[in-house]
């Protein structure tokens, strides 16, 4: 059933349920001189190139790949369309390796095909600090699927990987693989529900007007919490404190030091969002939240292109009620303008989504880590990694 991921350290679907396999790698490192030290071979037309994400070129091309082929919902309604500042955000965290941005081209054209992408994060599962890769936008053109070139791109960012003598990744995807360390539901929270019911991502409810809709979710024009505000540099240290305590209850979740704090959690416009709640009494930092950007074509609407969606990343309350604290999240989400709010049911996410009139979507989204076995899956609640 799957030709390569049965050749791959991972979690095999036979193994599911063997409490005899124990935790951790599944294969020992080998010494880097037995480490490949050529590239994979490509189907002739084609050939390896290494982009250069400093180069607005190169992130011109990669974004035009991606926009054209990237995700897509089952009914072919949306496609992401990250943002060119969002790839290059993603691509460059603390330690990054160049090595790890890997592009496919035509020899003939140099046009660029195909894309899969590393960048190095520590990774705690239980009691355990792993250093990995998180892999994301893996990307084929349409016009080259099924051949079998995904396989060759993973098995090339593999040997990159252990290049840099890392032996473990994390991925999430849309799809299922061998095999899921937990599967996670998204949930959407309307912001915009007239352009939503329009463009056909979401419908009217039954016995619902369009003005009942709109109703049902309007939100205050400004947050409601005293001391809610915008994260700023000088926070960084804080925040960090408060995240680390937090993530820790999780069985996975990233170990983040205050320069992977800045990186992914300072604003950065129409990329990354965070607030958090400074008490007017104490000047204590006492819950934060954040959002990251990545807006979706609507394909084949009149109306339309853009649909413009927020998705829930990392969130902190210790005194601010998890759901008070949402609430502000979005109801500075609709200032700026987003259509929708998406969330997965991971961490506590599931203690304000329903009140909060989310509801669940069409898509799931799986998690893996590649050469580590967790014996029995996590629930979504157990997990503390968000991966864009
Ligand atoms: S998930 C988003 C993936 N991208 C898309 O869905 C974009 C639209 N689709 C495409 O571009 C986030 C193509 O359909 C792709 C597959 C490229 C997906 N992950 O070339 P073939 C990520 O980026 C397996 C892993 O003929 P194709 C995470 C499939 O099961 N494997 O297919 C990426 C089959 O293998 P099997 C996937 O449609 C994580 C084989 O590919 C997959 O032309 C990567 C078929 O290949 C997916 N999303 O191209 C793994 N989709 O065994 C990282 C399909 O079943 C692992 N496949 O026969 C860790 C590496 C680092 C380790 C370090 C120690
Ligand atoms: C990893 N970095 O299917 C990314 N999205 O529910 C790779 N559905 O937006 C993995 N189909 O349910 C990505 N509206 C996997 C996800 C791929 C994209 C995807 C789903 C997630 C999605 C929307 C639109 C469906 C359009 C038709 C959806 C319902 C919203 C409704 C609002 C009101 C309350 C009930 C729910």
């Amino acid at each position: 059933r799957h030709k390569f991921w049965e050749t791959q350290p991972v979690g095999q679907f036979k193994d599911v349920g063997d409490t005899s396999l124990p935790d951790g790698s599944i294969e020992l490192p080998t010494p880097l001189s037995e480490v490949k030290q050529e590239p994979y071979n490509l189907p002739s037309p084609y050939e390896w190139t290494t982009c250069d994400m400093d180069s607005e070129e190169t992130c011109t091309e990669v974004y035009i790949l991606l926009k054209k082929n990237y995700v897509e919902d089952d009914e072919k309604l949306f496609r992401f369309n990250y943002s060119k500042e969002f790839v290059r955000w993603a691509l460059r965290p603390p330690g990054y390796y160049k090595s790890w941005h890997i592009g496919v081209q035509a020899k003939a054209s140099k046009k660029l095909v195909a894309f899969i992408t590393g960048v190095p994060a520590r990774i705690r599962v239980r009691n355990e600090i792993v250093k990995m890769a998180e892999i994301n936008f893996l990307c084929v053109h349409k016009k080259l699927r099924s051949k079998r070139l995904a396989p060759v791109m993973i098995k090339e960012v593999t040997r990159r990987v252990h290049l840099e003598n890392i032996w473990q990744a994390a991925y999430t995807a849309g799809v299922v693989l061998p095999t899921p360390i937990t599967t996670c539901q998204y949930w959407h929270r309307s912001l915009n529900p007239k352009k939503l019911i329009e463009v056909g991502f979401s419908r009217l409810g039954a016995r619902m007007t369009m003005s009942r809709t709109i109703k049902l979710y309007k939100l205050p024009d400004s947050p409601v919490t005293p001391g809610f505000r915008k994260m700023e540099l000088r926070d960084v240290s804080a925040v960090t404190r408060l995240l680390r305590y937090y993530l820790s209850q999780f069985v996975v979740s990233p170990d983040f030091d205050e320069n992977d704090v800045q990186h992914w959690l300072l604003p950065t416009e129409d990329v990354v969002d965070s607030y958090l709640v400074e008490s007017p009494e104490t000047h204590d930092i006492t819950d934060f939240c954040s959002f990251y950007t990545l807006p979706s074509s609507i394909l084949g609407n009149q109306n339309y292109s853009i649909l413009k969606a927020a998705y829930s990343y990392y969130n902190v309350s210790t005194k601010t009620p998890l759901l008070q604290l949402m609430n502000d999240a979005l109801i500075v989400a609709k200032r700026k303008d987003f259509d929708v709010f998406n969330a997965l049911d991971v961490m506590h996410n599931e203690s304000f989504l329903k009140e909060l009139k989310f509801g669940p979507g069409d898509g799931q989204l799986h998690y893996y880590l590649y050469n580590y076995r967790i014996r029995n899956a996590l629930r979504p609640s157990e997990l503390g990694l968000v991966l864009l």
